[in-house]
């Protein structure tokens, strides 16, 4: 017979358990940059969805001496101050084809189904499916939407970074690491609708990796007015940074545009862009709070516009200090 005592722990654990499972809360105030503290982030990916903001990041450990990555988080706020963060929403141990490296994701609305677009093992990208934004996720449909083994050329070297966008009822799934595709997504949002393109970045011809125009990785594609904007890191040198390009049609061809931040100390750069409550708002990371490459820490700034839809450059008060790479 159960002890007596012993009856509210193990009642309170049977209740909590699923909770710390999927929707974990931390709950906390932003009072600077980087505003994630309480655990190393990276690779913010912003959306809003009824009237609130999450941010889906993926997770650097504690003790990591390599992009090993675990699993991802998303956070929440209505007001940009409070924040919740609602624990790991999908994990390595939830994918049957991939054992390491849950880096950079996306999720988007369709429909009230949520669809959290994850890429694994620098070859593959999944989806998995929630009808919350906050999870908990399952994987959709049991193997990778995109798999470059043996499609190197079609899909590129590294299939990593998948951004989402839709624009006038068409999905398109924006990816890889130093050659960027581009790919339409079915209604369904589980499958591919058509080949997979190359996308064309006009004026980065003779720009080399780390600097101008190149396209390094993490790309996202947000639309204002009749602009589709395209942002991604430009390589991993000392002043190498998130950079952009536009175009009147979301697979371009884009016009490069310039830079849209200083450069961060960590090798990489990574961020999204959203407009929340007629404001807009850059998200991205920087490794301040450890000072290794490897542990990084999500931020946010407002940014703005100039009249001819050009970004204004994110300038940081102080110069920060060169990267290592
Ligand atoms: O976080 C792992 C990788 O580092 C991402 O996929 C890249 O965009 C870079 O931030």
């Amino acid at each position: 017979m159960i002890k007596k005592k012993l009856v509210f722990p193990v009642l309170l654990l049977l209740i909590l358990a699923p909770l710390k499972s999927v929707n974990s809360q931390v709950k906390f105030k932003k009072d600077s940059n980087p505003f994630v503290k309480h655990l190393y982030t990276a690779d913010p990916s912003a959306h809003v969805f009824n009237n609130r903001l999450y941010v889906y990041t993926s997770h650097d450990e504690n003790d990591a001496a390599y992009f090993d990555m675990l699993d991802w988080h998303v956070f929440s706020s209505d007001n940009l101050v409070d924040w919740d963060d609602h624990g790991a929403i999908f994990s390595i141990d939830d994918i049957a084809c991939a054992k390491k490296w849950a880096w950079a994701p996306d999720c988007i609305e369709r429909n009230g189904t949520y669809y959290f677009y994850y890429p694994v093992e620098r070859t593959k990208i999944g989806v998995a499916i929630s009808d919350s934004p906050i999870g908990p996720f399952k994987d959709a449909i049991g193997k990778p939407l995109i798999d470059n083994t043996g499609q190197v050329e079609k899909i590129g070297p590294e299939p990593i970074d998948p951004a989402i966008l839709i624009d006038n009822g068409q999905a398109y799934m924006f990816f890889g690491c130093r050659e960027l595709r581009a790919v339409k997504l079915q209604d369904n949002m589980t499958e591919l609708d058509g080949d997979i393109s190359t996308v064309k970045i006009n004026g980065i011809e003779n720009d080399k990796e780390n600097f101008g125009g190149f396209y390094g990785e993490g790309p996202w594609v947000f639309k204002r007015k009749d602009t589709f904007y395209f942002i991604y890191s430009n390589g991993w040198g000392k002043e190498s940074t998130l950079v952009y390009a536009t175009s009147k049609k979301p697979l371009g061809p884009y016009d490069f545009k310039g830079e849209v931040m200083d450069p961060v100390d960590s090798w990489t750069s990574h961020g999204s862009i959203v407009e929340y409550n007629s404001k807009w708002y850059i998200f991205y990371h920087n490794m301040n709070l450890s000072g290794d490459n490897y542990r990084r820490s999500i931020c946010f700034d407002e940014i703005t516009f100039a009249e001819d839809g050009s970004i204004n450059r994110l300038v940081f008060p102080k110069k920060k200090k060169g990267k290592q790479k």
